[in-house]
């Protein structure tokens, strides 16, 4: 179906093309709209034109120049977006809808922090300001883009003609280092924008490493950070536009970035993301999980392999985006085939795995574990990676042989550890790592929490480092 309508507006962006011809403009007036153009443009021209519509694709006619927008006029037309997206009265309904979620009391108290910064990315998308999200490489990662990139869909449905694009990136590492920052700035090059470009982390950032590329941000775009590990007070928050943490808000790492994501997508639209937060709470074995729940458990499965395998050699998936996530889970015979291929090389693998890991007798009372994580047979996708394996083969171990268990998978230069809640914080892991550390030659650098951690050694002398470890929880000889 085709239409013509009118407008009178400010051009606000442009995505260029290498054939001009091609490039995208955002125009803000009385109405929003995206749409390439017989007359290449500058950002802040008023326009008066036609636009022709067909499906999704729009074109600017019969376009007369008024001049130059005036600073105010811009900053009108900007005020007037702010207004279309209520995220404040969102965020009521959000609480409201909440209200049993045992994370309730912590999202209360970042309820304001969250509108705002829903209200300021709202406003970006609408004016067509560049915009990068990255999600970390994981079923939490991925779960919050895919919320976000709901109310995105039904934001632009709603309020936009003609599609904008948004660039989504999925982080591999923790970091928001120098080579994510580069990328970045690589992809603003594509747009003039009369207002500052955007990057939106989630689950990933708050660490030393990104240190320099947060700082250095601040003198060409902003950032949103969605995070849920634990900050430190070196941390250069203030560089960013906003920095939105669980941990300080009375919360924690139970309440996953997923979770967090996903509120800040509901109080840009009313959209349903239940089923991402219950997957986030899963994959990331929060506390507030409900391991019960057998489609968030199925989902988790496949978010963890999508994440896994996307743009490793080989793969079929290149690039994971939301949107392939979203028509996946929409697609039921292709979900269930993503399914059945995870599950049951997960449970395979789990199984060889418990067969195989030697179990050592412990002073401390509790059972010792160690796997050769190169032993097991493995696909060239790549699936599972080994972190997310130990976390899966210590719930299988704990379910067999009780809640004092502990498991060490080693694989190049890594050992990684797991064990219960029940007995991590009389184990005090972290402790004994950074004494190992300090102790051997052979162990480079070691870090985690007290129930997950890991230890990156010389690959040659893993076994030495491996043996300490082993005494130092009472290990002496295996049974
Ligand atoms: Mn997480």
């Amino acid at each position: 179906m085709e239409k013509m309508i009118r407008i009178d507006g400010i051009v606000t962006a442009v995505m260029l093309s290498p054939d001009a011809r091609n490039n995208v403009y955002t125009v803000v007036g009385d109405k929003i709209l995206n749409a390439k153009s017989e007359l290449t443009l500058d950002v802040g021209d008023r326009i008066a034109c036609g636009c022709r519509i067909e499906d999704s694709r729009a074109e600017l006619k019969e376009i007369e120049v008024l001049g130059e927008a005036t600073g105010k006029e811009i900053e009108g037309a900007i005020a007037k977006l702010a207004g279309l997206v209520d995220t404040r009265a969102n965020m009521d309904r959000v609480i409201e809808a909440e209200k049993d979620k045992p994370y309730l009391a912590t999202l209360k108290r970042m309820a304001g922090q969250i509108a705002k910064a829903a209200s300021d990315f709202s406003t970006a998308y609408l004016a067509g300001d560049p915009i990068v999200v990255r999600f970390h490489n994981d079923g939490d990662g991925v779960s919050g883009a895919v919320s976000l990139y709901r109310a995105l869909a039904k934001l632009q449905q709603s309020l936009v003609i003609g599609e904008r694009g948004v660039s989504w990136v999925m982080q591999r590492g923790i970091e928001y280092d120098s080579e994510s920052a580069y990328a970045d700035i690589f992809e603003f090059n594509h747009y003039n924008s009369v207002r500052r470009p955007l990057v939106l982390t989630t689950d990933f950032g708050t660490a030393p490493g990104s240190e320099g590329a947060i700082i250095g941000s601040k003198a060409k775009y902003d950032m949103i950070m969605l995070d849920h590990h634990p900050p430190y007070d070196s941390f250069p928050k203030s560089y960013t536009m906003h920095y939105i943490n669980t941990w300080e808000n009375g919360g924690d790492s139970n309440f996953t970035a997923g979770v967090l994501c996903s509120l800040f997508a509901e109080s840009i639209s009313d959209i349903h993301t239940e089923d991402m937060k219950r997957a986030s709470l899963i994959s990331d074995y929060s506390a507030f999980a409900d391991r019960t729940d057998a489609e968030g458990q199925r989902l988790a499965i496949v978010l963890d392999y999508l994440t896994s395998i996307a743009g490793r050699r080989d793969s079929t998936i290149d690039k994971l985006t939301p949107a392939y996530v979203q028509s996946l889970i929409m697609d039921k015979k292709k979900f269930e085939a993503a399914f059945r291929y995870s599950y049951d090389t997960l449970m395979d693998l789990l199984e060889i795995g418990a067969k195989s890991a030697k179990r050592y007798q412990s002073s401390r009372n509790m059972a010792v574990f160690v796997l050769d994580f190169e032993q097991l047979p493995r696909a060239e996708s790549g699936y599972p990676l080994p972190g997310r394996y130990s976390s899966r083969l210590q719930e299988k171990l704990e379910v067999a042989n009780g809640e004092r268990t502990l498991l060490i998978v080693h694989y190049g230069s890594y050992i990684t550890i797991r064990l219960s809640r029940a007995i991590s914080k009389e184990t005090g892991l972290l402790k004994i790592i950074s004494g190992i550390v300090e102790s051997s030659e052979y162990a480079e650098s070691g870090g985690g929490h007290n129930e997950a951690a890991s230890i990156k050694v010389d690959k040659d002398n893993a076994k030495s480092v491996l043996n300490l470890l082993l005494r130092e929880l009472g290990c002496l000889s295996h049974s």
